[in-house]
């Protein structure tokens, strides 16, 4: 899945400060520069194509919650624990002392009827592309198998979601009016915890990733990410394509 580096004699480890900005430099390959997303944010997409957007990445938003919890079970600090278990809540929401949040899955579905998508049709994932399913479970599958700070690494590209959230907020209120505004509370939600999140993931990837060898195979675990997320959109263009069509 992933070349071998062998580092030479020179290759002395990177300073945190380095390390971190060779992690944000993946930014270039982030979703939020696939033509798919540059058709839905600037309001080029009908609302076939954004229904498929939506029913597809259901899939990949109800997989969240199962990929922390392989994460969880692979992890023996109790510290990083009680952190991660915050993400499994945020998705799957939680009652608790007299607090209730519905959680993101909820509020994608809702998001799912925001663009004319029936709460059946979303949940039973019929919509879901082949493409996108494989791409979602090659990331669930990559969290149960690797170890758990490997899993934390692939979750930085949340480094680059607050954009992607805010785009989507600044945009489709515009562009896509007849998506009622409710419909877009996953995005509000999700720009204030993917920085918690990211600042969590960030702290522990810079703390375990030390050698030369181990940074760079840090880039390459956000780089399988990255194209998770990439192959999610080709998959999408594929089926719903990028022409504005009649339908
Ligand atoms: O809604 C998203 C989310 O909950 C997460 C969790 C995190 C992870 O653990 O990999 N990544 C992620 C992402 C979410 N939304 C995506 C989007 O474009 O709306 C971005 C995605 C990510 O950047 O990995």
């Amino acid at each position: 899945m992933m070349t071998e580096f062998r580092p030479g004699p020179g290759d002395s480890p990177w300073s945190a400060d380095e390390f971190e900005k060779r992690l944000r430099e993946q930014g270039k390959a982030y979703h939020i520069h696939h033509p798919f997303n540059i058709m839905l944010n600037t309001g080029k997409a009908n609302q076939s194509q954004i229904q498929g957007w939506v029913a597809n990445r259901f899939y990949y938003q109800v997989a969240i919650p199962i990929k922390d919890a392989a994460v969880m079970s692979n992890c023996t600090d109790r510290d990083v624990r009680r952190e991660w278990v915050q993400r499994i809540l945020d998705h799957d929401g939680y009652e608790m002392n007299g607090v209730k949040d519905e959680g993101g899955i909820e509020a994608w579905i809702r998001l799912g009827e925001a663009v004319g998508l029936s709460r059946e049709e979303v949940t039973d994932l019929r919509h879901v592309s082949p493409g996108v399913r494989f791409a979602v479970d090659a990331y669930i599958n990559f969290a149960r198998t690797r170890p758990w700070q490997e899993s934390v690494c692939a979750s930085l590209t949340e480094l680059f979601a607050p954009a992607i959230h805010k785009q989507r907020l600044a945009t489709w209120p515009e562009q896509y009016p007849w998506i009622e505004s409710e419909g877009l509370q996953y995005f509000r939600n999700r720009v204030s915890q993917a920085r918690r999140d990211v600042e969590h993931g960030l702290s522990v990837t810079l703390d375990y990733f030390k050698t030369r060898e181990q940074q760079e195979r840090a880039l390459e675990i956000l780089k399988f990410k990255l194209d998770v997320l990439w192959m999610m959109n080709d998959a999408m263009e594929t089926r719903y394509g990028l022409e504005q069509s009649l339908s």
